[in-house]
């Protein structure tokens, strides 16, 4: 007699906590055939922010208890791809959610590799009730709170081959950075973190980039932002200030939960380093700064919190000697990692320093912030050795025309129709905001 083959299903689950949702889609699962669960690896759930709260060994254990499930496997890709053409399941179970949404486009691309045996996608009704979204808004809140929000940059360095930071100057504009998802070679991916900048914030008050936006207005910008986000946060420290306001600032801000402070090495009245030497900035001693740094890293209670050096050497026009001089001095002062700015288009001051830090020191990560040089892409700065890429103020730069050319165009009509087909609609602002 012809005993027919056992059909081979398969489910993919990025959560850390599961719900009666989950353990629904399992029981429907297993009735197909023999269930292969995918745990998606630490790499691939960044990409559609689901950072996770445990390890990838926990969430394996975790799968492994529940009856009906035959065995546990990590997918690598949020595109199924690999594990797919490794497995070949007669079905895929997924919750029908991801019908809409970013990860429509992977839903697009599992059918694709199923046709290519006759396999089939079986989808669950996603399970709405009080009880899932309380977990899944536990779970949220859970990567809000400081110690897991501090610590993740220093996770996301070990995990992204560059870190991808987006200027945010307030609670929208964090939002954007927290939700905004696009698909890219079939696959998801998003900003892993947030940078709050002197400029943009100073900017958003109407006031100028000179430190004259105080200390405590701008941990009410960070409280604004930490309110509705998760995503970890890089503060623009500006100069830093005095090292006697310093050491207690630096301590505030891992207590709330702040991830980095980028300073710069420059003192007296800052303005912004892409004026260059148009204005008058001066730079601070090699000695002064790495004092400023070293007891700035004293003060500080977990090893999670970085103190990032920022060289202004090139912005000063003080030659690629000064600026590397510069960079082993901190390093050794205990930056736990090095930013270095130009304002040149030209990115070859900006890879010749990388370059020449790289053959010496291959740990300590590097910062750039590719205003001026914005040719370059996150590739070939990955090439260059650079681990952090911060694009510091094209929100604020892109929002601001267009606030301009609204209230040119009311005034101009006296009336606000012309203007409506350019905004945001009401539902899509209210599905922004949770
Ligand atoms: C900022 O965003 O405030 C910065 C970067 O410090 S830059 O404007 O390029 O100096
Ligand atoms: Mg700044």
């Amino acid at each position: 007699m012809n005993k027919e083959r056992v059909k081979k299903v398969y489910a993919c689950f990025s959560t850390d906590v599961l719900h009666e949702g989950h353990i629904n889609i399992i029981n429907e699962a297993q009735k197909y055939g023999e269930l292969t669960v995918g745990v998606l690896s630490d790499e691939a759930c960044v990409k559609f922010d689901r950072f996770s709260t445990i390890s990838l060994d926990e969430k394996i254990k975790m799968f492994e208890k529940i009856p009906g499930v035959s065995r546990v496997i990590i997918q690598k890709n949020t595109t199924y791809k690999d594990v797919l053409d490794d497995l070949k399941p007669d079905y895929v179970v997924h919750g029908d959610n991801w019908k809409s949404g970013p990860q429509r486009i992977i839903r697009d691309g599992v059918i694709e590799i199923l046709s290519k045996w006759d396999g089939k996608l079986i989808e669950v009704p996603y399970t709405r009730n009080e009880n899932v979204k309380a977990i899944d808004d536990t779970t949220r809140e859970k990567l809000s709170m400081p110690e897991y929000r501090r610590k993740r940059l220093g996770q996301l360095l070990k995990l992204r081959p560059i870190v991808k930071a987006i200027e945010v100057h307030n609670g929208i504009t964090g939002l954007i950075a927290e939700k905004t998802v696009v698909e890219r070679d079939g696959e998801l991916d998003q900003f892993d973190a947030m940078w709050i900048s002197s400029l943009c914030d100073s900017t958003a008050k109407g006031k100028p980039d000179i430190e004259l936006v105080d200390m405590s207005s701008r941990l009410d910008t960070v409280n604004d932002v930490m309110d509705v986000t998760t995503k970890p946060i890089i503060l623009d420290g500006d100069t830093g200030g005095l090292v006697e306001h310093f050491v207690y600032n630096v301590r505030t801000l891992e207590r709330m939960g702040v991830s980095a402070i980028i300073i710069e090495d420059k003192t007296g009245l800052k303005k912004n380093s892409l004026f260059g030497t148009e204005v008058k900035q001066t730079q601070d001693t090699i000695e002064n700064f790495c004092y400023k740094i070293s007891e700035g890293k004293k003060a500080l209670r977990t090893s999670e919190f970085m103190i990032i050096a920022r060289i202004e050497s090139l912005i000063l026009e003080q030659g690629m000697d000064d600026a590397l001089n510069r960079a082993y001095a901190y390093v050794e002062a205990g930056a736990d990692g090095i930013m270095i700015h130009s304002r040149k288009k030209d990115p070859a001051e900006i890879f010749e320093f990388c370059d020449t830090f790289r053959k010496t020191n291959k740990e300590t990560p590097i910062v750039v912030v590719p205003t001026s040089f914005n040719m370059v892409t996150e590739e070939e700065f990955v090439e260059h050795g650079v681990n952090i890429v911060i694009y510091a103020n094209q929100l604020t730069r892109s929002a601001f025309p267009a606030m301009q050319d609204t209230a040119t165009k009311i005034l101009q009509c006296h009336r606000a129709k012309e203007v409506d087909e350019s905004l945001m609609s009401i539902k899509d602002i209210i599905t922004l905001i949770d």
